[in-house]
Parts: structure tokens; C-alpha cells; sequence
């Protein structure tokens, strides 16, 4: 096949590559809609994907990885700074020189009998300001068809590329799915990704994860902008105007739920919509105006599938009923569709569960679908895809929020001071971990700014560039910063918050204290909101007076055992800023 591009630095990589790992064929992704359905229709005729029923999921296909091979895996995903320094003490770290020839050896004549797959695709529009554009080689069709969903990919790409050299380099080898030899690297001085032995969506969409965020946020430490773990939504308020939100969870924290959130009755009657602009990374720079901008770097959504329902998520399981492609979740043999646990009520008695095995979901114990199953859907599927999702300049941001699962201490929302206050809001998140990543699920850990997995170089700097971006900004102009937890629980371990549509509740609070329309109480970690301005219309219910005060408290002994761990925490950190060192003093004596 002829090449795409007459650029130099992509040719002459490309070709190194080649060398390395043998491809019996080269094929360049133009993303043409021809070129798109040979691939499907090769990869089922090979077993890598199903077909799914096409009247009642139209272009729908599963596929399921290897067993071994489910979730990101964070212990052996490394940072190859050339210091180890650079790459902070919250990374893995590899000398660069010793990684390349480490994963050289282990990519070497791996494509024997394969085909390299060259995706020239772009982060953001293509030819947007913010955007940025990689190219991945990889010997998976399934990494391609999804990289067709989650990305830009084409002809297009590398004509706004051009003769530049400013590209993210790529590679990824299936190998054998070794666990042994599995390793997700990123070489953020030189533009560069390899990841081997896996076939699961976080360690090779290699657009994901470790481009929008590991390399992208070196980037823009360097360029003066930020990529983040965080959805973007515009929240519109019945005067018809639209204001927006970046917020920051940890993975599988209900990020794609929020930015699809449908209104309560009440609000939804009143005008309420919110409008969804991403559910996974932002990319923030400064506007003209000198407000915060934000895109979202995708073009399609990688959920987590179970729990996503009609009553949790409708949005986003509108959004999965064309183009999409299911992983590791159930498969119902009698109309071939697809099935997972928090679904709907009737599993399917006959069945294939997500290891490949006779399932009858009506009597057997074990899950049908993993709890990391996912679903690749394109963004326009979604019914409250915002209008702004493919403006080149991305839209002002209102507020910044952070939030993760703690059943105790944070209380349902709280707001920073300041900006630098809220870089600390931020720097101290901790949260109970989930499925996404291998690894011990529930276990409380700290994730700052839900950033621990997936910051590309030192986390003090990092939290350092934070305090720098709001130095830039007019205060009055910059966004406010909150945190939220809606997973707050009752001694009984009942959740005390509803959560999900009602969440809708809490941005609206958090919105008016933008626009400076609603008064709060000075607490000894930020501002509460006063009870009477949470509107508990229609949930009254649900939740007592009595319990929104206690949602609202802060309770100081548990702050004090925090503050203990905050300072373990920063006590890995020789470059902790002085501002945040600052704003930990004035928290241990506001708690005194
Ligand atoms: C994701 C994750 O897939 O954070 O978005 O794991
Ligand atoms: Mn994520």
C-alpha cells in the first residue's frame, strides 16, 4: 500500500519500525467507511469480533480480551524520564536507553505474519489550536476500529500535519499477551509511546491514556496549558444560557454519568438541560479574553458498561446502540445482543459470559459481564452531545471540580477559598479505588486531581504548573474550584446521597456561588453551602433535613486523621510547593 504522507519524520520512523518488528503487510488508515468495514468484516471472520444483531445494534460489534489482560495496569506503566526525578515519586520510572532496548528486544519480529496498521489520528479537531496529532502503529484491528471511534483518524490528520515533526509517536505489539512482559511506556521527551502484550482499551488506545494525559500533560507543562482527567458539561439554567464545568474523578467515580446527567423533573420542567462536551480528559488553555477554555481531546466514549442503565445513564446507552463496540460483557445467544450486570432485570438465560463460557444469567453466580466491561461509542450518538463538542476553541469554564468515593470526611460539596486553596482541594483527593486498574478494589488511596495514574512527570511540578496557570489569570476571571462526594455513607453503610440525576442539585448551588448569587458558611476546610440552598424538591423522601446537615458537616476529628495522612503523603515529595506546604499549615490551624 502506497504511503499517506510525504513527511519526512513520519517515513523515516515508520520504516525503523518496520525493520523492528517485520510486518508481513503495511496498511495505512484513511478512515474511509470502505476501509472500515473490510476491517470488521476480517476481524469476525477471524473470531476477534462478533457481529451483533444489526436491526437492534446497528454497526454494533463484541469482542473479548485475553483473561489475563482487563483493566489498565498501573504497576507496569512506566514514566522513561532521564531522571528519575523527572518522573516523580508517584510514577514508575525507567532510564529511557534501558527501556528502548528492553522493549526493542521484546517488539522484535513480533508483527511476523501480521499486519502493521499505521492511525494517523488527531486529539481535539483536526486543525483546532488545542489539538494535537499522533500516529499509532499497531498489529490489532480491534485497537484500530476503536481508534477510528475514540480518535480523528484519517487523510485529513496528516494533511493538517504537514512537513512537522511535532507528532506523537506510537507503537503498539500484541505480542502474546504475556503478563510477564507487559509494559505500558511513555517517553515524554521524546514524543513517544510503546506498549506491549496487551489488548485491553487503557494500555492501547494509545490516544487515551497515555497521549491526552501522560504526554499531554508534559506538554503542556512546557507550553503553558493542561491536560486533565476531567468531563467537561454545560450546565443550562433556565435563563437559556449555558455554563460550564471540567470535573475531575478518579476512573469508574461516575465521570461519563455526570457529563450525561438528565435533569430532575422539577429542574428538567424549569429548563434545567446539561449538555455533554466530554467524560474523560480535558485540555484547558487561556482564552483570548482571559478566561480558561477547554476541549475535549476524544471523539467517543470509553465507559465502563455495568451499572449503565436506562435509569443511571440513558444518555450514554443511546449513545451504544450504533457504531459501538462492547467488551468483556455478556453475550445473549437468543438475539444476539449484548448484556451486564446493572443492565435491566432479566439477564439472558442463554448466553456466553465474558471469559467465552455457557452462561445462564438466571441461575449462575458469577458475572456475566467483567465489572471493567466497556462500550466504544462515538460521540454523536449521544442525545445530549453539547453543540460545542467540535468547536476549534473549546468553551470558557465556570468552575473546576474534584471529587472521589469517600464513605466518610468529605462532605457533598465544599468550596476552595482561592484558586491556590483549591490546587490543595485538589492535591489531597483520595478516593476508594475501582475495577478500572488491576489491583486491590475499595482500598482508600490518594489521587490527585485523579491524576496519580496518569501524570507524565513529577506531581509536585505538576501541582507546581497548577499554581502557575491561576498566577496567570485575573481572579475574577478564573474558574472557582469545588470538591463534591457523592458516595458519602450512613454508619448502616447506606449511601446518603442519591446521587446521579440529582447531582444536577449540587452544580446548580455550585454555579450561583460562580456568579456570586448564594451565600455560604465558612467551615474550617471552605465554604458549605447553607442547608436551605440545597433544593430538596422531590427527594424529600430520600433525604431528611436532617440528613443534608449531616452531608454538609465537617467533622474535625476525622479532618485531624486526615491531615495525618495528607502529610504522609506530601512527605514523598521533595518538591512539594511552598504554597501548598502553606496551605496545609492553614488547615492543621483551622482544625486546631
Ligand atoms: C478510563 C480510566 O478508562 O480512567 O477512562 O480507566
Ligand atoms: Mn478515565
Amino acid at each position: 500500500m502506497e504511503n499517506m504522507t510525504s513527511n519526512k519524520s513520519v517515513l523515516s520512523w515508520i520504516n525503523e519500525k518496520i525493520d523492528l518488528v517485520k510486518p508481513e503487510k503495511v496498511v495505512w488508515i484513511d478512515g474511509t467507511q470502505e476501509q472500515i468495514e473490510a476491517l470488521r468484516a476480517e476481524a469476525c471472520s477471524t473470531g476477534e469480533m462478533i457481529k451483533l444483531n444489526q436491526e437492534l445494534l446497528p454497526d454494533c460489534y463484541l469482542h473479548r480480551t485475553a483473561v489475563n489482560d482487563v483493566a489498565r495496569v498501573e504497576g507496569r506503566t512506566f514514566i522513561c524520564a532521564p531522571t528519575k526525578e523527572e518522573a516523580g515519586p508517584t510514577n514508575n520510572w525507567m532510564d529511557p536507553a534501558e527501556a528502548y532496548e528492553m522493549l526493542y528486544a521484546i517488539a522484535k519480529d513480533s508483527y511476523k505474519g501480521r499486519t502493521m496498521y499505521v492511525i494517523p489520528y488527531s486529539m481535539g479537531p483536526v486543525g483546532s489550536k488545542f489539538s494535537k496529532i499522533g500516529i499509532e502503529l499497531t498489529d490489532s484491528i480491534y485497537v484500530v476500529l476503536n481508534m477510528v471511534i475514540m480518535t480523528r483518524v484519517g487523510t485529513d490528520v496528516l494533511k493538517a500535519l504537514g512537513d512537522s515533526e511535532d507528532w506523537v509517536r506510537g507503537l503498539h505489539c500484541k505480542c502474546d499477551i504475556d503478563e510477564e512482559k507487559r509494559y505500558i511506556c511513555q517517553f515524554p521527551q521524546d514524543n513517544t509511546i510503546i506498549s506491549v502484550n496487551s489488548g485491553y482499551g487503557g494500555n492501547v488506545l494509545l490516544g487515551k491514556k497515555c497521549f491526552a494525559l501522560r504526554i499531554a500533560s508534559y506538554q503542556g507543562k512546557n507550553e503553558g496549558w493542561q491536560a486533565e482527567h476531567m468531563l467537561i458539561l454545560g450546565l443550562q439554567k433556565p435563563d437559556g444560557e449555558i455554563r460550564y464545568i471540567c470535573a475531575a474523578f478518579p476512573s469508574a467515580c461516575g465521570k461519563t454519568n455526570l457529563a450525561m446527567l438528565i435533569p430532575p423533573e422539577g429542574y428538567y420542567k424549569n429548563g434545567y438541560r446539561v449538555w455533554c462536551v466530554g467524560d474523560d480528559i480535558s485540555w484547558i488553555r487561556k482564552g483570548e479574553d482571559g478566561r480558561l477554555y477547554a476541549i475535549n481531546p476524544e471523539n467517543g466514549f470509553f465507559g465502563v458498561a455495568p451499572g449503565t442503565n436506562e435509569k443511571s445513564n440513558p444518555n450514554a446507552l443511546a449513545s451504544t446502540r450504533k457504531g459501538t463496540i462492547f467488551t468483556n460483557v455478556a453475550h445473549n445467544l437468543d438475539d444476539n445482543t449484548v448484556w451486564w450486570e446493572g443492565l435491566d432485570k432479566n439477564p439472558p438465560a442463554n448466553a456466553v459470559e465474558w471469559k467465552g463460557n455457557p452462561w445462564n444469567g438466571q441461575e449462575s453466580e458469577e458475572k456475566g459481564a467483567h465489572p471493567n466491561s466497556r462500550f466504544t461509542a462515538p460521540a454523536v450518538n449521544c442525545p445530549c452531545i453539547s453543540s460545542e463538542f467540535e468547536n476549534p476553541d473549546g468553551v470558557p469554564i465556570s468552575a473546576i471540580v474534584f471529587g472521589g468515593r469517600r464513605a466518610k470526611l468529605a462532605p457533598l460539596v465544599y468550596q476552595s477559598r482561592d484558586w491556590n486553596h483549591g490546587v490543595f482541594v485538589g492535591s489531597i483527593m483520595a478516593s476508594e479505588t475501582t475495577a478500572a486498574a488491576s489491583g486491590a478494589v475499595g482500598v482508600v488511596r490518594r489521587d490527585p486531581m485523579a491524576m496519580l495514574p496518569f501524570c507524565g512527570y513529577n506531581m509536585a511540578d505538576y501541582w507546581q504548573h497548577w499554581i502557575n496557570i491561576g498566577a496567570g489569570l485575573d481572579p475574577e476571571k478564573a474558574p472557582k474550584i469545588f470538591n463534591v462526594n457523592w458516595f458519602r455513607k450512613d454508619d448502616e453503610g447506606n449511601f446518603m446521597w442519591p446521587g446521579f440525576g440529582d447531582n444536577l442539585r449540587v452544580l446548580d448551588w455550585i454555579i450561583d456561588r460562580c456568579e456570586g448569587k448564594v451565600e455560604a458558611d465558612e467551615t474550617a476546610i471552605g465554604y458549605v453551602p447553607k442547608a436551605a440552598d440545597i433544593n430538596l424538591e422531590g427527594i424529600e423522601d430520600e433525604v431528611s433535613d436532617a440528613q443534608l446537615k449531616e452531608l454538609l458537616s465537617v467533622d474535625v476529628s476525622l479532618w485531624k486523621d486526615e491531615v495525618a495522612g495528607i502529610e504522609e503523603f506530601y512527605g514523598k515529595f521533595d518538591r512539594l510547593p511552598a504554597t501548598l506546604k502553606a496551605e496545609l499549615e492553614t488547615l492543621k490551624a483551622n482544625i486546631k
